[in-house]
C-alpha cells in the first residue's frame, strides 16, 4: 500500500527514483522546472533527450537522471491550456497515467511530479491539481511513495486542501 505525499520545494533535489519533468514538445529543455532539471542534471541530459526526437503532449519518456539524486527522469508534455475545450484535461490525465505506466515498466518504486502545465503552459492550478491526485490516487498501489512537488506554498495549501488522506 503506496502513499501520497506533499512536499513544497525544488524537484532537482528529491531522493526518489523519479522525477517527472514538465517538458515541451522538442524534449530539448526550456524554462520552469524543465529548465531547473536540466541545470541540475548537467549536459548529458539533453544529449540523451536529442536522440528520442521530441514527444507529443499526453506521451511520456524516459532518460536517466545523470547528476540528479533521481536515478531517471521521465519527461511529459503537458497541454497549452487554451480554455478547456481543446482536450486539455484529457491530455493532462494522460500525462500522469503514461508517467506512471513507463515508470511501473522501469521498476520504479518512488516516483515525484512537479504540477504539470500550471506554468508557462497556463492551466488553471485548481483544476490541474485536482486531474494530478485522481491520477495519484489511481496508481497510490502501484508504488511505494507518490510525491506531488509543489513549488510554491500556495500551491503545496492547494493539494493538501484536496487531499486530506496524503502525507
Ligand atoms: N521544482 C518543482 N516545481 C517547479 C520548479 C522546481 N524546480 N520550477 C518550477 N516549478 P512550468 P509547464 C513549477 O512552467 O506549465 C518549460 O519552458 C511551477 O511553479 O515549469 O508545464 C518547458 O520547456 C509550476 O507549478 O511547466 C515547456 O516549454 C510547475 O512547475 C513549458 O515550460 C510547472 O511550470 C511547460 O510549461
Amino acid at each position: 500500500m503506496g502513499q501520497i505525499q506533499i512536499v513544497q520545494g525544488d524537484i532537482t533535489r528529491l531522493e526518489v527514483d523519479a522525477v517527472v519533468n514538465a517538458a515541451n514538445s522538442t524534449l530539448l529543455g526550456g524554462g520552469g522546472v524543465d529548465g531547473a532539471i536540466h541545470r541540475a542534471a548537467g549536459p548529458d541530459l539533453l544529449a540523451a533527450c536529442q536522440l528520442l526526437g521530441g514527444c507529443p503532449a499526453g506521451e511520456a519518456r524516459i532518460t536517466p537522471g545523470f547528476r540528479l539524486p533521481a536515478k531517471w527522469v521521465i519527461h511529459t508534455v503537458g497541454p497549452v491550456w487554451q480554455g478547456g475545450e481543446r482536450e486539455e484535461s484529457a491530455l493532462l490525465a494522460s500525462c500522469y497515467r503514461e508517467s506512471f505506466s513507463v515508470a511501473k515498466a522501469h521498476g520504479i518504486a518512488s516516483i515525484a511530479f512537479p504540477a504539470i502545465s500550471t506554468g508557462v503552459y497556463g492551466y488553471p492550478k485548481q483544476q490541474a491539481a485536482e486531474i494530478a491526485l485522481a491520477a495519484m490516487r489511481e496508481w497510490v498501489d502501484d508504488f511505494e511513495k507518490i510525491t506531488a512537488c509543489c513549488f510554491s506554498e500556495a500551491d503545496a495549501y492547494r493539494y493538501r486542501e484536496l487531499c486530506r488522506e496524503c502525507i
